[in-house]
């Protein structure tokens, strides 16, 4: 059988002095588990950095996982990670193009980090490995490593979504960007919508097709691109929720509530997860439902996330404001109505939290899939399960039919909502939970990873096939271009 070799941009194995997990974040989660059946390497940065870039590797074997990190340079880390990963794709891809950063330095950082990153690994990659790259931090990998003559079978996964072609576009790069996701042998999204989309920007931005095997045709390359949609271990969920860690919070939050619902919120602190339409929404709530003010409360857990990026401090100190406005508003005495912590709990911790709670608000303005909805629904009591409420613009929303389905956009929606989750009764709230613990089982972190691997492998290797890649039609802009170059009558019309 041959390694697989994992590539992110942070590497977190699990740690079971944390509740067996390295660190907040769906991507690690998803990883760890995917690295826990396959022999193989998990490749990526230490998080640390250093005054000059030296690509000396460190590996370590972590939890029965073989990691090999690389340090990256202070400019790296400013220009690559703060920069064009976190200031441009990350806030585009979210559609927030009022926050996108368009910085000629960020993409320079960029594209020089994952050169390095891939003459780092290049010594590691053996003939039969095949190797998965992750995420919108690494796109260029491919395109490096074949430059440098690898041809092992390279497969990509999106864990954001990929935008429309119109946003795509903002992007002065955007034409390389796609090019060089070309270089993969296989292409994943979460959703069919993110694919939809990707196919849209192949088609119309620079005239690719697709051939009768399904391959998408461009740039005198073809590729497979397809949806695999990611799961969570709702098996491993389901028992340490059982356990002792997971109880003990379970009881101490049952006692804390006792007269009161607990709705519960876990999310990085993004600006994407939608925090702010939330607390609006539950202010909503709370204003058009005076008689069940007092029979409810909001835990919101929102650990820090990349707060060296101005939008996320910002983001940080308008929902200070919000929460502090809206328990001045509420509060009694005795109680509050918003529980609001920014920091992280164990995985086991938070599994007790989840099952406390009535309902859970998941309400992200965009979002890859979003974990916590499956999580939430794996770690409730089947005799008596808590109901999720969940944004139409979540990725899981689409396996996820039998949630309550909200546009966070709304106070009204997400008032209404919670209104509904808090009266449901208890068959039609079993009804809807096994529905969707039915999906989250089935289409778990395991069954994404296995369904992902059996794709790539069954990609054609170096040689196997031969049939002939038609280049891409002439674009009518590279016409113009090249007549705008030369000195001929064509270019003069051009000019005219
Ligand atoms: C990206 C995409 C996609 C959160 N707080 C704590 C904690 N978490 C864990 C959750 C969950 C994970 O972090 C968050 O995953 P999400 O999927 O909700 O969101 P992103 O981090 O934005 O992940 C997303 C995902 O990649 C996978 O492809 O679903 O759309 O944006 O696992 O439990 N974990 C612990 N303590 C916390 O306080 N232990």
């Amino acid at each position: 059988m041959s390694r697989l070799i994992v590539v992110s941009n942070r590497v977190n194995p699990p740690n079971p002095a944390e509740g067996g997990e390295g660190s907040v974040g769906g991507l690690a989660m998803a990883l760890a588990a995917a690295l826990r059946e396959y022999s193989g390497i998990w490749f990526g940065w230490s998080g640390k950095t250093i005054p000059e870039f030296t690509g000396q590797l460190n590996m370590q074997r972590i939890e029965g996982v073989t990691v090999a990190t690389v340090d990256l340079e202070e400019t790296d880390y400013q220009e690559y990670y703060n920069g064009y990963a976190n200031k441009t794709l990350w806030p585009l891809f979210h559609y927030r193009v009022d926050l996108t950063a368009y910085d000629r330095s960020f993409g320079e950082g960029y594209d020089r980090v994952n050169k390095r990153f891939a003459e780092t690994l290049l010594p590691l990659i053996e003939p039969d490995d095949i190797v998965w790259v992750h995420d919108y931090h690494l796109i260029p990998v491919a395109r490096e490593l074949r430059r440098m003559g690898v041809t092992n079978r390279i497969g990509f996964f999106l864990h954001i979504p990929w935008p429309a072609h119109q946003l795509v576009t903002t992007l002065p790069r955007h034409r390389a960007l796609v090019e060089a996701l070309f270089h993969y042998d296989l292409i994943g999204f979460q959703t069919e919508e993110s694919l939809q989309a990707f196919e849209g920007y192949v088609f119309s931005e620079v005239h690719g097709s697709k051939n009768d095997r399904g391959e998408l045709v461009a740039f005198g390359q073809r590729t497979q691109a397809a949806a695999f949609p990611i799961g969570v271990d709702a098996k491993d969920f389901a028992e340490i929720v059982q356990g002792e860690t997971a109880r003990k919070v379970y009881d101490r939050m049952m006692a804390h509530s006792v007269f009161r619902k607990m709705i519960v919120g876990v999310d990085r602190l993004d600006y994407s997860k939608g925090l702010e339409e939330r607390l609006v929404g539950f202010e909503r709530f709370l204003h058009d439902h005076p008689d069940l003010r007092s029979k409810v409360m909001l835990l919101q857990i929102a650990p820090l996330s990349r707060d060296e990026v101005e939008a996320y401090q910002d983001l940080r100190g308008r929902l200070d404001g919000l929460i502090g406005r809206i328990n001045g508003a509420y509060a009694e005495m005795d109680f509050t109505p918003i529980r609001y912590v920014n920091r992280s709990y164990r995985r086991d911790e938070l599994a007790g939290i989840y099952r406390a709670a009535k309902a859970a608000l998941v309400t992200p303005l965009r979002d890859g899939m979003n974990l916590v909805a499956k999580e939430y629904v794996a770690a409730q009591d089947p005799e008596d399960p808590g109901v999720l409420i969940l944004s139409r613009f979540a990725g899981a929303a689409r396996q996820m039919r039998d949630a309550l389905i909200i546009n966070p956009n709304s106070p009204e929606e997400i008032s209404d909502a919670l209104e509904r989750a808090l009266s449901m009764g208890l068959k039609e709230r079993k009804r809807r939970w096994e529905a969707l613990f039915d999906n989250v089982e089935r289409e778990d972190v395991t069954a994404w990873r296995d369904n992902f691997v059996a794709a790539l492998r069954a990609r054609p290797g170096p040689g196997e096939d031969d049939a002939e890649i038609k280049p891409p039609p002439v674009r009518s802009l590279d016409v113009a271009a090249k007549a705008l170059r030369t000195q001929g009558p064509e270019a003069k019309a051009m000019r005219a």
